[in-house]
């Protein structure tokens, strides 16, 4: 079955947002277009608690953007950013959800980031997303939304290794840093994932 993959699509990664991505918001009508030819629409949205660790304001002395060492792996700190409940946190109004058949909510425990859509960054809990796409007899997962090189792609890493039959849609994702996802689209292509244009659905 068909089914498109919406990740993060909230204001916080909007231009004009905390953590905004260039054009980032010119995915939107991409992702409307398109939504008719999927059988099962589903989202992910960033959800974090006030004061998360990935907050540089949660961290003394510490920039946004600053890379520290945290629980052993390698944090980037963010700007505060979807905060649950705040209008950064929502997803961009334009954004046609009538038929988003659910959303899996990521990134609530305050001590660990969540990047993928499938597993926060230790990969110890799962948001769920992949036992349902088995149970809707979802193989064929066509990836958008923000930010390509941030959380698209460690969710289409995910998906590989789930099993899925991986696509990502690159007109209909942005990344907060070009020379960085153009690294990962080689990468991502080595790995079996399909990139493809909109129109070429
Ligand atoms: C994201 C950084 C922090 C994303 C979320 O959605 O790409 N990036 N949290
Ligand atoms: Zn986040």
């Amino acid at each position: 079955m068909k089914t498109l993959i919406i990740v993060d699509p909230q204001y916080d990664f909007m231009p004009g947002g905390s953590l905004e991505v260039e054009k980032g918001d010119e995915i939107i009508p991409v992702i409307n277009s398109i939504s008719d030819e999927f059988e099962l629409i589903v989202a992910t949205q960033d959800w974090h608690p006030d004061g998360h660790s990935s907050f540089a304001s949660s961290h003394n002395g510490k920039k946004q953007f600053d890379k520290i060492e945290w629980k052993g792996m390698e944090q980037v700190l963010w700007p505060d950013h979807c905060v649950q409940g705040s209008k950064g946190a929502n997803f961009h109004e334009a954004l046609k959800i009538d038929s988003v058949e659910a959303i899996f909510r990521k990134g609530m425990n305050p001590d660990i980031d969540s990047y993928s859509g499938f597993y926060d960054n230790e990969h110890k809990k799962s948001t769920g997303l992949s036992g349902y796409l088995k149970e809707k007899k979802a193989s064929e997962l066509y990836f958008c939304g923000l930010a390509a090189d941030i959380c698209v792609y460690f969710t289409l890493k995910d998906a590989i290794n789930e099993g899925f039959k991986v696509n990502l849609i690159e007109n209909a994702t942005r990344p907060l840093d070009e020379g960085d996802f153009a690294e990962q689209k080689k990468e991502l292509k080595s790995l079996g994932v399909n990139i493809l244009k909109s129109t070429e659905l």
